[in-house]
């Protein structure tokens, strides 16, 4: 069966490495520019034109909370029972997405498929009484939704006995074959080069270092991938050069100047992940791979950290907006499914995407070049707007600078341009402006280096009759496939209030250019309400609710709404020299102030300035990743000398580490002019502890 199958892989692979040649040569209009340094391969092709994709982390470090397993968790404990393999789907599908790459084998060893080579898979965990191959799930489920699959097999494996030695290479390529085998065609193979060292490794509970240049001796299983799948790419950050490369970072960026070229031999520090090589001798693109939420496994404790659809835009602008891909991950919850908040993320994403380039504004202006290659109906601008990603605008081998203009025959509002270069003949542009048409006078509007496959620029809304793009360097003559000009709407999220410690609100929305509107008395507001033009400044208690309005579509966003007791002005911050502990004053649960006094209970002492009538306080988290601090267990007393305390309050902050958000604890009315908020123990079970926010509730 096999044999039959790497027979047709093979003869598959001839027809499709005869057809790239043939195209080179047949398919791009004669008279076109010869390619310029590397170009990339088809199946990069394909891959990139993917654009945006999806992850997915699921293994047994789903069920115990950890990021990265050790290699010896319970194989007991897999038992995903309501495990939706068709939900995943659905939910890429419906957030415009081309593909999933699942976590098959994540660092512990522990496989997703029933992998002959290994005791440590779905054949021995309870769920589906060993039966289950989620692998095979996701494979059928890609297939019904016409999805791509792919897969990430770690190189390291904290659970096998043989890691480290030459033996573990064999094993490994051998899970490769199955995986490459027997569920259909793979678009991407993620070789992850983490590696911590230590492990379980079949009971030597130690520490394995390996050489990563040489341990996985990488060309041999390269070859077996390709001659399997010959039309998948390899992301390889730990070995020898694959066909994709990470950027460098896990943020969900890649960086502005953005070339597809690497060198194939030789370092790649972190500069030249983020930003290729401008003269690198390969095509080595980027693959920008981030979380929806912090971390890449499911904890409960982020359950309120899934990212905002502003700052999810951000990642779409930073990655497939700067010639990369975007790989976006969903931790998959213990019971098999991806949660109800990283669902909505996403799919408003992919909605804010689609509604953003609904409208190409160039598609129906006047093109005209300032050069043009030989026959202007071949190469001319209008090769450019003319939707057809394979036709482009391409002038005269000497020239490296060029511009054209787009008429839209009258005045026309935008926020948005995207350029393309016809890759396949080589990454030329170096640096390029964009410029509007005024009231009669030219004027740039953004400026940017590098294009690549598609680059898209954000800038404030312009009203303008013409538009011009000017390639002010190339490599090589610019040949440009595609450009795009579009008014994206304003991303309408519920504004953020907050008051300074001064007592001043400041109220911001997700997009610059929204209008806020806002009430004092609880009324809800509306574009007829007050106006936000700068921080308000009011004493005494407040109920604020507002909204971000967009003028141009007559949208608002849902509205938010704080209430906010006295103004902090008076208060001072007893026995600590720091003052970055006024962070806990400034209203902004975003900045944080952290303490270590070495042992718990550790105390933050406030003094009011003068005496007020207590009924509560309130207490923000820090929502930072790494050791928040979280308090678990307190005690809050009040003083009107600082000497004589009185306990109001104390207990617990229930689940306040999966929901970190205001804790609010009513007391007794007491008198007071000092707070002491004593900390007794941490979510982490350590003596750190950390505050985003403090405040009281005054009668
Ligand atoms: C990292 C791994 O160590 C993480 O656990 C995760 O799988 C991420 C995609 O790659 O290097």
């Amino acid at each position: 069966m096999n044999i039959i199958k790497m027979g047709v892989k093979n003869s598959l692979a001839l027809v499709i490495l005869v057809c790239a040649g043939l195209w080179l040569t047949c398919c791009k209009p004669a008279g076109s520019p010869e390619p310029h340094g590397p170009v990339p391969t088809e199946n990069q092709m394909r891959w990139q034109e993917m654009e945006f994709y999806a992850f997915v982390h699921f293994s047994l470090n789903t069920y115990t909370d950890q990021s990265w397993g050790y290699g010896n968790e319970d194989i007991s404990l897999f038992n995903p029972e309501e495990l939706d393999c068709r939900q995943w789907a659905r939910i890429c599908k419906e957030a415009g997405m081309k593909g999933i790459i699942i976590t098959a084998k994540h660092h512990s060893g522990f496989c997703l498929w029933p992998s002959q080579y290994t005791d440590y898979s779905v054949k021995n965990a309870p769920w589906k009484d060993g039966k289950g191959d989620v692998v095979r799930e996701l494979a059928d489920a890609c297939q019904e939704y016409g999805l791509k699959l792919g897969i990430y097999v770690s190189p390291w494996d904290r659970n096998h006995p043989d890691y480290g030695n030459p033996a573990y290479i064999t094993y490994f390529r051998n899970q490769i074959r199955e995986l490459l085998t027997n569920y259909g065609p793979i678009f991407e193979i993620w070789f992850d080069g983490a590696n911590g060292g230590s492990g379980y490794y079949g009971g030597a509970n130690e520490t394995r270092q390996i050489d990563r240049r040489t341990y996985y001796d990488w060309q041999p299983t390269y070859n077996m991938i390709r001659e399997l799948q010959p039309g998948i790419v390899i992301w390889n950050d730990g070995g020898d050069r694959a066909d994709v490369r990470w950027v460098g970072t896990e943020g969900g960026w890649v960086g502005e100047t953005n070339w597809s070229l690497l060198n194939a031999t030789g370092d790649v520090p972190f500069e030249m992940l983020h930003h290729g090589v401008e003269n690198g001798d390969s095509w080595v693109p980027g693959e920008v791979n981030t979380s929806i939420r912090p971390e890449w496994f499911y904890h409960p404790s982020e359950d309120s950290k899934v990212k905002t659809l502003p700052q999810l835009m951000d990642t779409y602008y930073h990655s497939i907006g700067r010639n990369g891909t975007l790989l976006l991950n969903f931790p998959i919850m213990p019971n098999g499914r991806i949660h109800p908040a990283d669902e909505k993320a996403a799919l408003d994403l992919g909605q804010a995407v689609k509604e953003a380039f609904a409208v190409n504004l160039a598609a129906h202006a006047r093109a005209e070049a300032s050069g043009v290659r030989g026959n202007a109906r071949k190469f001319g601008a209008q090769k450019a707007i003319d939707g057809n990603t394979e036709s482009f605008w391409t002038t005269d081998d000497s020239t490296t600078t060029a511009s054209m203009t787009l008429d839209f025959g009258k005045p026309t509002r935008f926020n948005r341009f995207m350029a393309r270069e016809y890759i396949r003949l080589g990454q030329r542009v170096k640096s390029f402006t964009v410029e509007a048409m005024t009231d009669g006078e030219w004027q740039e509007i953004a400026k940017a280096t590098t294009i690549g496959y598609k680059r898209i620029l954000r800038f404030p809304t312009v009203e303008a009759t013409k538009l011009r793009f000017h390639i002010t360097g190339a490599k090589a003559c610019p040949v440009i496939s595609e450009i795009g000009v579009y008014l994206a709407p304003q991303i309408l999220t519920p504004p953020t209030m907050i008051r300074n410690q001064a007592g001043d609100v400041l109220i911001t929305a997700a997009d610059q250019e929204s209008e806020i509107f806002y009430t004092i008395d609880g009324s809800d507001p509306s574009p007829g309400s007050m106006k936000y033009s700068g921080p308000i400044i009011a004493g005494g208690k407040l109920e604020m609710k507002a909204l971000a309005y967009d003028p141009t579509s007559g949208k608002s966003s849902a509205v938010s709404h704080e209430y906010f007791d006295l103004p902090r002005k008076d208060w001072i911050i007893k026995e600590i020299e720091d003052e970055k502990a006024y962070a806990v004053l400034d209203g902004n649960p975003a900045t944080a102030w952290h303490q270590n006094r070495g042992q718990l209970p550790v105390d933050l002492v406030i003094d009011l300035g003068h005496e007020l009538n207590l009924s509560g306080f309130r207490y923000h988290p820090d929502k930072g990743i790494w050791s928040p601090g979280i308090i678990t267990e307190y005690q809050f007393y009040v003083s009107s000398d600082q000497k004589t305390w009185k306990l109001v309050s104390g207990g617990e902050f229930s689940n306040i580490k999966n929901n970190p958000v205001w804790q609010t604890k009513r007391f007794e009315e007491e008198k007071a002019r000092y707070i002491r908020f004593r900390a007794l123990k941490n979510a982490e079970n350590n003596n750190h502890i950390g505050y985003a926010e403090i405040d009281l509730i005054t009668n």
